[in-house]
């Protein structure tokens, strides 16, 4: 059976799905928690501290080293007022070396201000670390503070790359790459083909801290590799039922009278099922027809 790791969680439940989710790991008083309105938010307290942080590592399983896969989440980082001096906001996602918790690589974003700069501004960070010690940190120029975050990892090459959506879901996805790191080089992770990748969700504050209200969420988690989408189609009486993973993200259901004409949307939004969309359509008489997935 091949080792199951990929899902994802749009925290639509009361609290940490602990199936999907470990214990935390955690700096300070920085939380992550779920009231029941569908996201994780991040709070600190206790007045400016260097570093607060909190992370869920994903435990469905550790992605491999051998097959490509990618991890994205959905982030919110508002403009809360900060200090003056260097501090910071934020929330991302977080890949490690399951080997190595201290060899890690992120890609974030971040609200923040330094020195004296009354001016604050939001970045994309990357941050990359080996056996606990912060290689360069790497910034991109950020529109707003509602975005998406991905990590991807390219089997054949064997390079992790840090990527954003600036308006994260508006429009679909589309990533742009701002950081490349290759962990399995002996300067590096010095990882090898037998070893895992462990993925985590997190947010973090850096003197200063957030309350519930300033709305500091992550959402929608997936883990994905590339193997393409299975549609299931069931009978149920004089329906037809069409299923299909909900980690087929930009993927749409087409259908055709034949196999090589034109496939054209089908009508109607799908529901969720758990992991799952299911769509409902009357059983045809004629013409027949076909379905699939195309991106
Ligand atoms: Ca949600
Ligand atoms: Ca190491
Ligand atoms: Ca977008």
């Amino acid at each position: 059976m091949r080792h199951q790791f990929t899902g994802l969680d749009d925290f639509s439940g009361a609290s940490k799905n602990t199936a999907k989710w470990g214990d935390p790991l955690i700096e300070g008083s920085g939380l992550l928690s779920m009231s029941g309105d569908g996201v994780v938010r991040y709070t600190s307290s206790g007045g400016p501290v260097l570093d607060r942080f909190m992370a869920w590592p994903w435990i469905i399983g550790n992605a491999p080293f051998n097959r490509n896969w990618r991890a994205q989440a959905d982030v919110n980082v508002p403009i809360i007022p900060l200090p003056a001096g260097n501090s910071a906001i934020g929330m991302g996602i977080a890949v490690l070396n399951s080997a190595d918790p201290e060899d890690n690589f992120t890609s974030s974003l971040e609200n923040f201000r330094t020195g004296g700069n009354p001016i604050q501004a939001h970045h994309f960070f990357s941050s990359f670390d080996i056996n606990g010690d912060g290689e360069e940190e790497i910034f991109a120029t950020a529109s707003g503070g509602s975005a998406a975050v991905r990590l991807s990892w390219d089997a054949g090459t064997q390079t992790l790359t840090a990527s954003f959506d600036a308006d994260g879901a508006i429009g679909g996805y589309v990533w742009t790459p701002f950081r490349s790191v290759q962990p399995a080089l002996p300067v590096n992770w010095d990882m090898n083909g037998s070893e895992t990748f462990q993925l985590a969700i997190f947010g973090y504050s850096e003197e200063t801290d957030a309350v519930l209200a300033d709305n500091l969420f992550i959402d929608n988690f997936y883990l994905m590799d590339q193997s393409n989408p299975v549609l299931d189609i069931t009978r149920n009486g004089n329906q037809v039922n069409l299923c299909w993973s909900r980690l087929a993200l930009g993927y749409a259901l087409k259908s055709s009278a034949t196999l090589n004409a034109d496939w054209s949307p089908v009508p109607g939004s799908p529901t969720m099922d758990g992991d799952k969309f299911m769509l409902s359509l009357p059983l045809a008489a004629e013409p027949p027809q076909f379905f699939r997935l195309e991106k």
